[in-house]
């Protein structure tokens, strides 16, 4: 398969387009309802880094996981979860997927393998390495994925995760993000080795590669072989993506002080979405009407989000207690 883009016919090149389309369409909604006032607390948002939820999780099945971080709404949609959940669970609201309890950093869908976003960076590692053990006891083929960012590598809890997921060859792919900040802390202040890959191959056996995180086509085929490793009891991979994030941090964040406007500016000129776009019409899988249609669905689809999300009523205060225990079996 190595390298062969054309294997698997036209449209799930294009859903790919599709996918990432509704990502950033939802993110720049969601953008807009924070300055709005609509959507309380943090909210990190996805744009520029659409390829990688989308690419990783076009090779995953309903029953297989994925941990999410602060930066998860496209994780989320690209696990399956609806723009009207994720924008009803921003806004607080009891139709959101957590029925209103999470907001941003804890987006959760576990009936189809969305384990949840969290606010803390680091544990999405070892979470990830949970699931996969708890799939290689049950004898599943089961896989289990991790996302984090470039800040959560120099963490304790990424040496734990990833050595033992090395040692006992459990079903986990880990995704790391590089988007050359954490926060406005560059990567190469932050460690000798910025080759993530590089490094978990020599700390830990493991097999890694670096791609291109603004190439959908390349993080899918890295997810490809490392499922299929993970699926077959071959043990887990890392793929350590390089990409960028092209709004602040956060909403309502600075964006300069910390990074150039010549850096942003590149960046923007190798826009994952434009890339593949440029990519489908060139190979012929899809005309530029095609395209240009999906973006109109795309943003249909969202718009019904936001005002479903905004029509939708906030959790009755009387069930404030609901959801904190488990009902039981
Ligand atoms: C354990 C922990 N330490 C610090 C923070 C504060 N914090 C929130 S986001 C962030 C930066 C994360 O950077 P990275 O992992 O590269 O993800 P990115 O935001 O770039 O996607 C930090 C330090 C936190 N949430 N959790
Ligand atoms: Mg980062």
């Amino acid at each position: 398969m190595a390298n062969d883009r054309t294997a698997s016919g036209s449209e799930p090149l294009v859903a790919l387009y599709r996918m990432m389309v509704l990502i950033r369409r939802t993110e720049e909604q969601l953008a807009r309802a924070h300055q709005m006032g609509l959507v309380p607390g943090p909210c990190h948002t996805y744009v520029g880094e659409e390829a990688i939820a989308t690419g990783v999780c076009a090779n995953l099945r309903a029953d297989d996981v994925v941990f999410s971080t602060h930066r998860g709404h496209g994780h989320a949609l690209a696990k399956g979860v609806s723009p009207r959940a994720v924008a009803a669970e921003l806004m607080g609201k009891a139709t959101g997927c957590s029925q209103g309890r999470g907001g941003s950093m804890h987006l959760f869908a576990p009936e189809i393998g969305l384990m949840g976003t969290s606010g803390i960076v680091g544990p999405s590692i070892l979470q990830g390495a949970g699931a996969g053990y708890s799939f290689k006891l049950l004898g599943s083929d089961q896989v289990s994925v991790a996302f984090f960012g470039d800040g959560a590598v120099s963490n304790g809890a990424f040496h734990e995760g990833l050595n033992m997921a090395a040692i006992w060859d459990l079903p986990v792919i880990f995704v790391c993000e590089d988007n050359m900040y954490a926060t406005e802390v560059a990567f190469r202040d932050a460690t000798r080795v910025q080759d993530v890959a590089q490094r978990v191959r020599a700390s830990y056996d493991m097999a890694a590669v670096r791609v291109d995180g603004n190439d959908v086509l390349a993080v899918r085929q890295a997810a490809e072989e490392a499922v299929a490793r993970a699926r077959s009891g071959d043990g887990p991979s890392l793929i350590d993506c390089k990409t960028y994030r092209t709004r602040p941090h956060a909403e309502g964040m600075r964006d300069g002080g910390y990074r150039t406007a010549e850096e942003m500016a590149a960046w923007k000129q190798r826009d994952p979405i434009a890339a593949h776009a440029a990519w489908l019409i060139e190979a012929g899988h899809a005309s530029a009407a095609d395209l240009e249609a999906i973006e109109a669905e795309a943003t249909t689809t969202v718009n019904d989000a936001i005002e479903f999300a905004r029509s939708s009523p906030f959790p009755d205060p009387a069930t404030a207690a609901d959801f904190i225990f488990s009902a039981g079996a």
